[in-house]
């Protein structure tokens, strides 16, 4: 009777032992890494399409070992709160767009500046670059993952404007760099991020806005804005940031994946901005009538030349801050020309 109940214990305490290794084992071979991706406007909107363009080479080159959750429109962290909620950890990965918080990057912001690029691919490429050299403070605490920009922004609107005459104190909406253009030249700039525009613009509260042309068709801008006047000035810098704990818990061979991807990410984005823009162009003009105002190189001549204090405004907030403010200037007009030819 004793020898039962002692084997029996045996038996029993040895099947408990073999579970526990089972469960505890179980984690290290088991699921994919599971990464929270946030952004704040809606899915189709080219934020977005870049967001699941990463999702699908990422879960590839890693062969399925990541798995990537992404969360368009808001749902997990809205336009102004994507960089601290990620440092906060409420998303593992957020795309932010850096015009939303003037101040808080003044480096990269630099793109918002009237620098003569003309397409995304190229302000993509040389934001990347810019980044790079420079590994501006603000983005220590996060890890970058890709930056790309928008196409240079031009104006959309519901009366036309053909002067500088007619733009004067006409509310616009617009962030950041391409704000500042708008006060130069006279306008009123109404600050809001790209998803409260729509109904800003319903409501009448701005008659047009200023930004990269596929917002024409991808917010069907243009059933509102019928007139287009061409002025290819600032762009608006993204970025897209990894929380650093997600970052430095993950696979050395992930974390590969994803830095080899950068750069591409930021051309694959450049170049699908710079082609969606002349879709919906075409779209805007064949379906909906809208005009294309293009300034006559005198107008035009006048309109430049009130941009030109801007630069001197952002080499002073630039230096106030202690950055190497003509320095980057210089990078940048040479990072622009070499990604331009
Ligand atoms: C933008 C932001 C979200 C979705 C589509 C977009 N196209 C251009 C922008 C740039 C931007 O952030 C803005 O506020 O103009």
């Amino acid at each position: 009777m004793k020898g039962t109940t002692r084997l029996f214990r045996f038996l029993a305490l040895a099947g408990m032992l073999l579970l526990v290794g089972i469960v505890c084992s179980t984690p290290a071979v088991a699921g994919p890494i599971e990464l929270t991706y946030a952004n704040f406007p809606p899915a189709p909107t080219f934020p977005c399409v870049q967001m699941e363009r990463w999702k699908v080479e990422v879960e590839k080159r890693t062969q399925g070992k990541v798995l990537v959750k992404t969360f368009p429109g808001g749902t997990l962290l809205g336009d102004k709160e994507m960089m601290d909620g990620v440092i906060a950890g409420q998303a593992n990965i957020g795309n932010l767009c850096m015009a939303y918080q003037p101040g808080r990057f003044v480096v990269t912001n630099a793109l918002g500046l009237h620098l003569g690029i003309t397409s995304s691919r190229v302000g993509s490429l040389v934001l990347w670059d810019l980044y790079t050299k420079y590994k501006p403070e603000e983005f220590a605490k996060v890890k970058v993952l890709t930056m790309f920009t928008t196409a240079p922004a031009n104006i959309m609107s519901t009366k036309p404007v053909r002067t500088l005459a007619d733009i004067q104190g006409m509310d616009l909406r617009a962030s950041g760099g391409a704000a500042e253009v708008l006060k130069a030249w006279g306008a009123n700039p109404v600050g809001m991020p790209m998803p409260a525009t729509p109904e800003a613009l319903q409501k009448g509260v701005v008659k047009g806005l200023i930004s990269s042309l596929e917002v024409m068709k991808d917010f069907k801008f243009a059933e509102i804005c019928k007139y287009v006047t061409m002025v290819n000035t600032a762009l608006y810098p993204f970025a897209v940031v990894m929380n650093m704990d997600t970052w430095k818990s993950l696979p050395p061979d992930v974390q590969k994946v994803m830095d080899d991807l950068a750069v591409e990410q930021a051309r694959w984005t450049g170049e699908y901005m710079d082609n969606h823009v002349t879709e919906a162009m075409t779209w805007a003009k064949e379906t909906q009538k809208v005009e294309v105002i293009e300034l006559p190189a005198a107008e035009k001549a006048n309109w430049d030349k009130k941009l030109e204090p801007l630069t001197e405004k952002w080499i002073a907030e630039a230096k106030a801050k202690g950055l190497p403010a003509e320095a980057i200037l210089a990078d940048l007009r040479e990072m622009i020309a070499r990604h331009t030819k």
